[in-house]
Order: C-alpha cells, then sequence, then structure tokens
C-alpha cells in the first residue's frame, strides 16, 4: 500500500478509531507502536502495511496475487503508486513479473503530476505511466482520475478482467496533488499559486462528484453538514480515546522477528530497561517495563 490511500481502508471498514491508534501507536495498533504514523496495515482487510520506501509495494503485491493465483482463489491484488513510484526499479520489476507470470493484479497509478517537488516532465519522457504498462505486455487504460465514476467503473471491470483472466493491468488515473506533499512541505515555493487554486476549484473531484450527487436528489447541503459534524466529533472521540490508550509493552520492541529472541537481543532489551530505570524522564511514563 502507498501512504496515500486511507480511502481505501476507510472504505473497507476501518474505524477511526483503528486510525487513530495507529498515529498514537498504541498498545491497541496493530503495527505495536513500530510505524510512523499513517502506515496503516489490517490483517482482517487484506490490507498490507503501508511501505514507507517508494514502490516496493509493487512486488509484494504481484506476490500476494501470484499466491492468490496458486491456490486458486477468486480474488486479485490491487496496488497504488504515484507518478514518481514509476522510476523505482521495483516498478519495472514488478510490471515484468505481473506479466510473464500472469498475476492476478491491478497496478493502481495516481499520476498526480508531481513527486513531492519533481513534476513529470523531469520524472519521465514517456506518456505517463499507461504507455510502460503495454510495454511490459499488459493490458492497461488512461481515466480521468478526478471523474470518481470513471475511476470506479475503470477499476471495476480492471478486477473483472484480472480475476476471470487471471492476467495483470495497469490503471492509470491522470489527476494533480492540490495539497503539499506533506505538511512539512510549502508547494508554492516550486508551483504557481493559481495553477494549485485551479485545480482546487474548477477541477475538484469531491465537488464534481457531490454535484453530480445533489444532481440526482440523493443528498443536500442539510445531509452534507449533518455529516460533517458527526464526523467531526467522532473523529475528536477517537483521537482522545487513542491518546489515553496506554503504549504497547516494552517487551513488545523485540519480538516478532525470530522464533525465539536471541542472545543479543535480550541483552538489548535488559540494557534498554536499565537505561529507562536511570533515566525516567527521558522516557514515556506510559510505556510498561
Ligand atoms: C526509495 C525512496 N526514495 C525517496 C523517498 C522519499 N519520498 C517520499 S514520498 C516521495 C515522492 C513520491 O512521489 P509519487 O510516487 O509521485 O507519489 P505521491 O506522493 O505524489 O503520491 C519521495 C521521493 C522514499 N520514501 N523512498
Amino acid at each position: 500500500m502507498q501512504y496515500r490511500e486511507p480511502g481505501v481502508l476507510l472504505w473497507r471498514g476501518f474505524t477511526l478509531q483503528e486510525f487513530a491508534n495507529q498515529c498514537f501507536g498504541n498498545k491497541l495498533d496493530y503495527g505495536k507502536g513500530r510505524q510512523m504514523p499513517i502506515h496503516y496495515g489490517s490483517n482482517r482487510l487484506n490490507y498490507f502495511t503501508v511501505s514507507s520506501p517508494i514502490a516496493t509495494q509493487l512486488p509484494h503485491a504481484v506476490g500476494a496475487a501470484y499466491s492468490l493465483k496458486m491456490d486458486k482463489k477468486d480474488a486479485c491484488a490491487i496496488t497504488y503508486f504515484g507518478d514518481g513510484g514509476t522510476s523505482e526499479g521495483d516498478f519495472h520489476a514488478a510490471l515484468n513479473f505481473a506479466a510473464v507470470m500472469e498475476a492476478p493484479v491491478i497496478f493502481f497509478c495516481r499520476n498526480n503530476g508531481w513527486a513531492i517537488s519533481t513534476p513529470t516532465s523531469e520524472q519521465f519522457r514517456s506518456d505517463g505511466a499507461v504507455i510502460r504498462g503495454q510495454a511490459y505486455g499488459m493490458r492497461s487504460i488512461r481515466v480521468d482520475g478526478n471523474d470518481a465514476l470513471a475511476v470506479y467503473s475503470a477499476v471495476h471491470t480492471a478486477r473483472e478482467m484480472a480475476i476471470k483472466e487471471g492476467r495483470p493491468i495497469l490503471v492509470e488515473a491522470l489527476t494533480y496533488r492540490v495539497g503539499h506533499h506533506s505538511t512539512s512541505d510549502d508547494s508554492t515555493k516550486y508551483r504557481p499559486v493559481d495553477e494549485i487554486e485551479h485545480w482546487r476549484t474548477a477541477r475538484d473531484p469531491i465537488s464534481r462528484y457531490r454535484k453530480w450527487v445533489q444532481g440526482n436528489g440523493w443528498w443536500c447541503d442539510e445531509d452534507e453538514s449533518e455529516l460533517r459534524n458527526n464526523v467531526r466529533q467522532e473523529l475528536l472521540k477517537a483521537i482522545q480515546v487513542a491518546e489515553r490508550m496506554p503504549k504497547p509493552p516494552l517487551a513488545e520492541l523485540f519480538t516478532d522477528v525470530y522464533d525465539e529472541v536471541p542472545s543479543n537481543l535480550r541483552e538489548q532489551e535488559r540494557l534498554l530497561r536499565d537505561t529507562i530505570k536511570k533515566h525516567p524522564a527521558d522516557y514515556p511514563a506510559d510505556v510498561h517495563i
């Protein structure tokens, strides 16, 4: 998984409390507090933990898809990545392996024009990502990434094809990253403000979809403000609960890699406990040691 897809997790049923638990790395976080915030994962929802190194999730997805095929499951894998991710070696290895081994995987490239401050014009000279899927011998389609229905329809069909035919498919969604890359980025330093404003207003996919839903009489302004108020309250509550929840016990830091914790790690654990006991003020008080 890539870091920009919490929407997928939300849609599959990850609760706001589960999101908050991960961000606070408390004892209910499935990653046991070992991951950076927003690196969600869920066994229950078949959502492989978000990986920080760009594009490493692509070979993971191909492996998962290939194993689904070997187990003769009526299922496929989907993986998401940005335009910047297509410059990584993992992108090419994953596409070639999937094409040759006919793994049922959907490669979803969210081409939003920017990889932090690098525009696509400095990222590749090809016509986006879609042409590279074709070069590897897989069916590839480009959609308007700001049209929710077009994206839904493309992915829906891609899923059917991937499962029925046991083959990979690439979907490239063209869009624009309206926000800064992260909270530590100021994108007005490297792109014009009116470009951002144009995409934020005239081409905003959310208001476009909302207009369509409202036009059909399925939603109105009152529904919208009621939903927003409810979600805000739920979110604040989830954050408060997650913040108060104790952290995972210290011993968890040393498990899950080896079947039996080796002596060098046991030694490190002992040293860590001694250090915390000596300097309690420098360590969080809510970690059970
Ligand atoms: C291997 C690797 N190199 C560099 C980084 C730092 N980094 C984090 S996000 C990012 C940009 C990725 O851009 P893109 O793939 O287009 O995805 P977007 O953020 O636009 O969704 C970079 C370079 C990283 N996480 N991993």
